[in-house]
């Protein structure tokens, strides 16, 4: 049997990993194998990690969305299938749209000899209407162009089993967007990664560590996604804010036993310009009660869309 690729799109932060992982759980329990590809404007992605540590063997599509980057994506799942995948899920960057045109039909008329390409799923975001047109624009093309949409809170069995059906159609509607109307919608965020070794002496725990430093950052940014994984002796931590004004989801060694080093990711995708968000960053990290190794850092705001295909 061919394997299934699955594109998962949606909003930023509104559950796309969160359901291909718990898919990937249910799927392997069925005795299926699993794979992913993740995708981002930019890398050290915390989705990778975070998906590697749950054990799930993962690709990555970075630096741009799979619309313009197709023969990236085409590339990282024809790498997955050494592992014999029976489904590969593929997670859209959360502001991309069009993806129908630019990577379902694509998928559809070039690559079905290798891959069963499943109809396109919309992760609806919980907060439904955000008070900014630019973001209120890229979540209604998203959802204008589901063949699926799953929303938080239903059940992920059931989603599986219309996915890969085949009774659902793959692609089936297009949308008519207006590229530099998208453009300036993406424009209005900044993308921020960061890679940063923090050494303490004293030890401290991850907790302890990142917990102040995000409270700092949530007052100072309009965070539209902000994900933070630290990786350290005593064990992985992961905290996702996805509006301001609550409090962080963390997940991992909650308890951890205090560390002298800590690999820190954080992944923000802001309401900001680029370089005071930079800057905000840079400050509140060099508050931190640790020596600092800045690994890597970029900063940007994502390019105008050029799709590779738009049929
Ligand atoms: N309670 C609950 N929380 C969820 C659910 N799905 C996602 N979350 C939380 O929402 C946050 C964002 O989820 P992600 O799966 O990272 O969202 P995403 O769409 O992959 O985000 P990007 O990759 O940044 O676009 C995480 O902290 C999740 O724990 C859900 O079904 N229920
Ligand atoms: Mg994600």
């Amino acid at each position: 049997m061919k394997p299934v690729i699955a594109v998962v799109g949606g909003f930023l932060g509104a559950g796309k990993t969160t359901l291909i992982l718990t898919a990937a759980l249910l799927l392997r329990q069925r005795g299926l194998r699993v794979a992913a590809v993740l995708n981002d404007q930019g890398d050290d992605l915390v989705d990778t990690h975070y998906a590697g540590s749950l054990g799930v063997t993962c690709d990555q599509v970075t630096g741009g969305c799979f619309c313009c980057r197709f023969p990236d994506l085409v590339e990282a799942a024809g790498r997955l299938l050494e592992y014999q995948p029976d489904v590969i899920f593929a997670e859209a960057v959360g502001s991309c749209t069009d993806i129908v045109s630019t990577t379902l039909r694509p998928l559809l008329r070039d690559h079905q000899d290798r891959f069963r390409i499943a109809p396109l799923t919309v992760v609806l975001h919980p907060q439904r209407i955000f008070d900014n047109p630019d973001l209120d624009f890229l979540y209604r093309s998203q959802l204008a162009e589901a063949d699926l949409v799953f929303e938080r809170g239903a059940s992920v069995q059931v989603w599986i089993d219309r996915l890969l059906s085949g009774s659902v159609p793959a692609g089936a509607k297009t949308l008519d967007i207006d590229y530099a109307r998208y453009a300036e919608a993406e424009a209005a965020l900044a993308w921020l990664n960061a890679r940063v070794t923090a050494h303490a002496a004293p030890p401290i725990s991850a907790p302890m560590l990142v917990g102040p430093l995000l409270d700092r950052l949530e007052l100072q940014i309009r965070i539209v996604h902000l994900k933070l994984f630290t990786q350290s002796d005593a064990g992985y931590l992961k905290a996702a804010l996805t509006a301001n004004g609550q409090d962080p989801i963390v997940e991992g060694a909650l308890d951890a036993s205090p560390s002298a080093k800590h690999e820190i990711l954080l992944n923000l995708r802001a309401l900001a310009e680029p370089e005071s968000l930079r800057a905000i960053v840079e400050r509140e990290f060099a508050a931190l009660p640790a020596r600092l190794t800045w690994q890597h850092v970029q900063c940007f705001r994502p390019s105008p869309p050029v799709p590779y295909h738009h049929l």
